[in-house]
């Protein structure tokens, strides 16, 4: 397989600084080694830096608003790169940056799936179904939109850029959620996403909602992008993240479904959202992530050496 990298150094999407250095911390912590020691090749294509400011731009009623002008500079930025870097034989890994990224990379490659005549499906592991509108969101963090924003809610033309690609919402499933607030529960449980809380999980396992939807996306023929939130993992394998929710994902639940989604040989992109490597230890979280990453692009249970972290 081909991979290409590029990094989206976000950091907008929300207080806390310390995500645009999730790139770099990917790379140190061996990313490319990691897929070229599976066999892969990979191209790195450096880091993109959000479209420039224009002197105009609308002031949203909503005051809590956080960086609303850079954010939609980035979305803008991001949805014609993660066109562009589409190609039908390689696979895309957006290594971010905080979760507004996700705005820009899944409407670009959504709108590629369009050009191809095929369905866009999208797989979101978080703890947070980052399903605000610009009205909604009580804490003005844009990290927790972009769902509603490649989904095609109201409220954001004027504000971001208009999204070039849209993502059906019965073509999603949300994985590892655990924290959602009031008023965008409320709106996500109008649509038609298939939302599998933690408590789905522990009680029904990881494996049979993850199989299912895989299902879907091969009977449609569809394009598969993992959107991967450092937070869908529990907070004591993966500390290096603003927002840790208890009760996440374990180890083996986490690498169960990077091999199930390998198997299945469906997913044609994915970023890595809200790693933030100044929250952390020697590169813990970004270690394993990689390791992650590698059983995604198949590394095996059964190939993996003892090691002493
Ligand atoms: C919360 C936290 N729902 C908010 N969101 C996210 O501020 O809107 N944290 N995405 O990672
Ligand atoms: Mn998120
Ligand atoms: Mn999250
Ligand atoms: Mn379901």
């Amino acid at each position: 397989r081909s991979i290409t990298l590029l990094g989206a150094p976000v950091d907008s999407g929300k207080a806390r600084q310390g995500c645009l250095m999730g790139p770099d911390a990917l790379r140190v912590a061996g990313l490319e080694r990691a897929l070229r020691d599976l066999g892969h090749k990979v191209h790195d294509h450096g880091n993109l830096a959000p479209s420039p400011k224009t002197s105009e731009h609308a002031i949203h009623p909503n005051s809590l608003l956080k960086n609303l002008e850079d954010c939609a500079n980035w979305v803008a930025a991001l949805q014609d790169a993660a066109f562009e870097i589409c190609d039908d034989t390689r696979t895309p890994i957006f290594m971010g940056g905080d979760h507004l990224m996700s705005a820009g990379t899944v409407s670009g490659v959504a709108n590629y799936a369009q050009a191809l005549g095929q369905e866009q499906f999208v797989l979101w592991l978080d703890a947070h179904t980052d399903f605000h509108t610009l009205s909604s969101t009580d804490s003005g963090n844009l990290h927790g939109t972009p769902v509603a924003f490649f989904t095609g809610q109201d409220g954001f033309k004027g504000y971001f850029p208009t999204p070039k690609g849209l993502v059906k919402p019965e073509n999603i499933c949300m994985l590892g959620i655990r924290s959602v607030d009031a008023s965008e529960n409320a709106n996500i449980t109008e649509t038609a996403i298939d939302v599998h809380d933690m408590r789905a999980i522990d009680e029904g396992g990881i494996a049979t909602p993850l199989r299912n939807f895989l299902s879907r996306v091969r009977a449609a023929n569809g394009r598969l992008h993992l959107s991967f939130d450092v937070d869908f993992l529990d907070p004591s394998i993966a500390p290096a993240v603003g927002t840790t929710v208890p009760g996440g994902a374990t180890f083996r639940e986490a690498h169960l479904v990077m091999e199930i989604l390998h198997d299945s040989d469906l997913v044609t992109s994915m970023d890595i959202a809200e790693l933030n490597p100044f929250l952390d230890e020697r590169g813990r979280t970004a270690k394993l992530i990689v390791d992650l990453i590698a059983s995604l692009f198949g590394k095996r249970v059964m190939d993996r050496p003892t090691r002493s972290f």
